[in-house]
C-alpha cells in the first residue's frame, strides 16, 4: 500500500473525462487499496482516482462512523441510471479544494451500476450521505467539480483564490476536510 499526492485545482487533470476501466486485474486492485490508503489519511469519506492523477473512472468511499468498524467501498465505472426528482442540500467539501465547503443541490436518491472488486456488476439504490457522495465522485470522474454547481460568481471567486495561491506556492490548508465530515 502507499500514500499517492492529491492534486487540487487549478490543475487541469481535474478537469478531464476518465477512462473506462476494461479489466479489474491486479494494477487496479493496487490502484484501489493506494487510494483507500490516501483518502483515510487525507482524511476523506470518498475519493476518485483523478484526484491522484489516475485519469481512470475509479472511487474509493468509506462513511462509517468514526467509532465503528471501517467499511471501505469501490465502484469501478459507476453510472446513475436513475436520479429522484426530489433533491436535498448539503454543505460539500472537495480533498482537491481543500479547506472550502459550500452548499449544494442533487438529487436525493440516485441508482448507481458499478463493478465491485471482483469486476462483478452491481446496483445500489442510495440516499442521504452515500448519494450526495456518490454523486460528488462521479462527478470527478467526469471533469465535474463540486463549485461547477454554485454560482457563476462563488465558482470564479474560489478558482481565482487557489489559482492565485498556487503561483505564489502557498498550501490552502494542511488538512482535509474539517472533522464534521470527518468520520473516521
Ligand atoms: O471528504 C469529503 N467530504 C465530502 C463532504 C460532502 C460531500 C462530498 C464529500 S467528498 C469529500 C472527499 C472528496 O473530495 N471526494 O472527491
Ligand atoms: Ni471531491
Amino acid at each position: 500500500m502507499a500514500l499517492r499526492p492529491i492534486i487540487c485545482i487549478p490543475d487541469p487533470l481535474l478537469r478531464v473525462h476518465c477512462e473506462p476501466v476494461l479489466k479489474i486485474d491486479e494494477e487496479i486492485r493496487v490502484l484501489m487499496d493506494d487510494m483507500l490508503e490516501t483518502m483515510y489519511e487525507a482524511p476523506g469519506i470518498g475519493l476518485a482516482a483523478i484526484q491522484i492523477a489516475i485519469p481512470k473512472r475509479v472511487v474509493v468511499m468509506d462513511l462509517a462512523k468514526a467509532d465503528h468498524p471501517p467499511e471501505p467501498r469501490v465502484f469501478v465505472n459507476p453510472e446513475i441510471i436513475w436520479s429522484s426528482p426530489e433533491t436535498r442540500i448539503y454543505e460539500e467539501g472537495c480533498l482537491s479544494i481543500p479547506d472550502y465547503y459550500e452548499e449544494v443541490e442533487r438529487p436525493s436518491r440516485v441508482c448507481v451500476r458499478y463493478l465491485d472488486r471482483e469486476g462483478l456488476t452491481q446496483e445500489l439504490e442510495a440516499d442521504g450521505l452515500l448519494a450526495t457522495c456518490l454523486q460528488h465522485e462521479i462527478d470527478h470522474l467526469n471533469g465535474v467539480l463540486f463549485i461547477d454547481h454554485l454560482s457563476r460568481l462563488k465558482r470564479e471567486r474560489v478558482i481565482k483564490k487557489y489559482t492565485k495561491a498556487a503561483k505564489l506556492n502557498e498550501p490552502i490548508a494542511p488538512s482535509g476536510p474539517r472533522t464534521r465530515d470527518r468520520i473516521r
